[in-house]
Formats: C-alpha cells, structure tokens, sequence
C-alpha cells in the first residue's frame, strides 16, 4: 500500500491557506500577510478549533490532555498496539508565515484522509496530534506541551508559567477552553514523525526535494535583569550615568563577537531577540534592561563553553559598567539525535518516490526532539523559497515542495504502522 498511495497536494495547500487566514495581520515590514497564532491566545484558540473540526470530519476520535496537547486518533486493525504518531505544532511567533509547524499537523491529517479516500486500514492505530506551544516565546520555554508529554517538564510547574502580563499557562488553556482532562506523560507511541519546513537554505541551494533530519541541536535561552538607575537625560552627566540600555547592547555586540570568533565551533548561532527597556521614555536614561539570550551549538560541549564564557563576559561588563546582570535559564535541550532506522527508512520512500534528499542537523527546535525519548523518531524536511526564511511572513514553500514532504511522510508512516 505504501508504494501506490498519494496524498491530495492540493486539499493540503488549501487547508494551509485557510489556517493561514487564523490570525492573519498585514506586515507593514515584510509588506504581505504575515501569522500571529502566538500560544494560547484566541487566535491560536481559534486555529485549534478549525483543526480540530478537520480531526473530527476525518473520522478522528479527539483527545485533549492536560496541557492541551490534542490527538486524534484513527483506529488500527489490531487496534491495542502502540500507535504511530504524526504531528507538530499550530501555534506561531508573532511574525509567522502559514508553513511553521502548521506542515507537519496539516501533512498528517492529509495522510488520514488520504487512507479514508481509499479506504485504507494500518495495522497499528495512527495518531494525528499537535502539541501546546512549541515555540515557547509567550512563556518562556519551547517546546511545552511535548515536554510535558514526555515527562520532562512537571505540569504543575508548566502550569504556573507567566507571560509578561503575569498570565499563567493554565488560565490561559483554560480560558480559550483547551483544558483537557486526559493525563499527561502516559502515551509511548510505537515511533513518532514529523514534516516541517527547513526553515533555512540548504536544501533549496543544494535543490534536493526533501531533507532527512539528523537530529536537532543544542539550545539555550537565558533571560537577563540589568538593574542600573533611571536618570534625566539632559541633566545628568555622562560619567553619572548607569545606562542599563547601552550595557544591553554593549553585551549585544560581544555575543555576537563571541559567536564569530570560532571558539565554539563554526556552527554557534546566538541572538538577543528581545530587549525591554524601563521606562523606555525618550529622555530618561534607562534604569532597566530585560533581555533574551537564544544560543544554538550542534555541540553540548561548546555550548557549555559558550554559556559559561558568556556568563563570565556579563560579570565583567556589569562590573565596569555598575550594573548588576542578574541571568535566569529559561530553556536547555541538548543535542538531539533522531533515531537512524527511520532516517534510512524516509531516505528510502523518498528514493521510491524518485525525490531527491539530503541528511541535515536542524537548526530550529522541534516537538520531535522531545519525542525521541520516548520512542524512534525522525523528521523529513521541506525546502523552503526565498532563502527557507522562516519566523517572518515571508516564509513560502510551494505545493509540490509540500505535497512531496508529506507523501514522504505518508510512505514511512504506512511502513512502521504495519512493523509488529
Ligand atoms: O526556536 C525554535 O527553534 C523553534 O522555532 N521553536
Ligand atoms: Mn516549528
Ligand atoms: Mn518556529
């Protein structure tokens, strides 16, 4: 069955387009339609609703668990074995395109009704899901709802998590009325697969159809309190001034010096996605600074490296600016790598479908990585256009560039839903 089957590219698009339109803003900087589904606000409530509705028309029996992760499942012939899971995430960053997660739970729910077309039955159930905040930029920490689901994070401390208005993780899922009751941290699928967007260039440079993922690598998000003194910005002299905006920028520009010095390797990626400044008023000299600090590393030692080098660096700076730098972890994954028979198994369903694929390390975090504790995981890519630009509305992958990420999908699930 796996050999014959296609999916409809064009039912896929259209859903895309359609969740696309859920949380639709005009981008005055990119100049089209960009998304804003961010976590658990209505919009994302809203998405969630529509999905859902499309999990249910497709025969889906829908849980929701305690997090709000929500699964559908499609009943197997010999429906007690542990499932195959497919899914991602459909909430987004506040600049999104339509592609971002929204691929990978779209893709599997057009596999489910690509099986429904042709009246298809798996030997083992499958399981369509998409997971609460995967990108983790209201609340802090990504990739919540399937670190909840693999028991890496507590729910409770899930739960009690605040955005910058000090609105908890739990009202909010209760609030847009994703509150499951079902329990956390029980399900272990058979093996898990994902379809995203690259979210980068490799592969449409190198003008393969489909990336076979290697694994994801290391992140680490911290958040820094620079405390300094609000001050008039006429009256007060230089050499009175602790200015927590300019020591914001000044380690601003040592991480980045950091990161192109090639002491952690030529792979380190860093960013300060987020400088808050109080009381961020044009003639007061800022007292105080929150900033984010996003480092990336294939490599847990040089990461390690770099975080402690970078912890060093802001006692130094504070010191000669006197400031205090206060630095709370937000987020930690390791290197993950993604299970090798399934990688050979997506590389050899391409091959069958003639697509050409190449092995590739993610550079962005994935509910993936989260799910490979617990069972054989892998992800297939899709190349992107305009340079795979990503978290930017400019983000665009085509329908055949999409339809044939997830037939890939659709061929490797098939194989490991028949596995005893
Ligand atoms: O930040 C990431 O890597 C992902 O987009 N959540
Ligand atoms: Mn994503
Ligand atoms: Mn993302």
């Amino acid at each position: 069955m796996a050999k014959t089957l296609s999916i409809d590219g064009k039912r896929l698009y259209s859903s895309l387009a359609r969740l696309g339109k859920v949380g639709a803003y005009k981008d005055e900087t990119a100049g089209v339609i960009g998304v804003n589904r961010l976590a658990l606000t209505a919009a994302d409530g809203e998405g969630r609703r529509l999905v859902t509705k499309w999990f249910r028309e497709a025969g889906l029996r829908v849980t929701v668990d305690k997090i709000g992760n929500v699964y559908g499942r499609r009943r197997g012939r010999e429906d007690h074995l542990a499932p195959v899971m497919l899914g991602s995430h459909i909430d987004s960053v506040p600049t999104a395109g339509r592609f971002d997660g929204c691929l990978g739970v779209l893709g599997a729910l057009e596999a489910v009704r690509t099986l429904n077309d042709v009246k298809a039955a798996t030997r083992r159930p499958l399981v369509v899901a998409y997971f609460t905040d995967e990108e983790g930029c209201r609340f802090g920490t990504d990739m919540l709802g399937s670190a909840v689901a693999t028991r890496r994070l507590p729910l409770e401390r899930a739960y009690a998590l605040k955005d910058r208005d000090g609105l908890t993780v739990k009202g909010e899922l209760k609030k847009i009325g994703f509150l499951g009751h079902e329990p956390v941290g029980r399900l272990r699928p058979h093996a898990y697969l994902e379809c995203h967007i690259e979210q980068g260039p490799t592969l449409r440079h190198k003008r393969r159809d489909v990336g076979v993922v290697l694994g994801v690598q290391a992140i680490s998000w911290a958040e820094l309190t620079i405390t300094g003194k609000s001050a008039h910005a006429g009256t007060t002299p230089m050499s009175f001034r602790r200015d927590a905006g300019l020591t914001a920028s000044r380690l601003n520009a040592a991480l980045r010096e950091m990161t192109l010095s090639g002491r952690y390797g030529r792979d380190m990626r860093a960013a300060m996605g987020m400088i808050r400044l109080t009381p961020n008023m044009v003639n007061v000299v800022p007292g105080r600074a929150v900033c984010t600090v996003d480092l990336r590393n294939p490599s847990d030692a040089l990461m390690a490296k770099a975080e402690a080098d970078f912890a060093r660096l802001c006692r130094k700076v504070a010191d000669q600016d006197g400031l205090a730098v206060a630095s709370r972890r937000t987020a930690k994954t390791p290197h993950v790598p993604f299970d090798e028979s399934v990688q050979a198994l997506i590389a050899d369903r391409a091959d069958r479908l003639g697509l050409s694929h190449e092995p590739i390390l993610s550079g962005a975090g994935h509910d993936a990585q989260e799910w490979s504790r617990v069972c054989k995981t892998a992800m297939v890519f899709v190349p992107g256009e305009r340079d795979g630009i990503s978290h930017n509305p400019r983000e665009f992958s085509t329908l055949k560039q999409c339809a044939d990420g997830v037939n890939v999908l659709l061929g490797a699930a098939l194989v490991l839903a028949e596995e005893a």
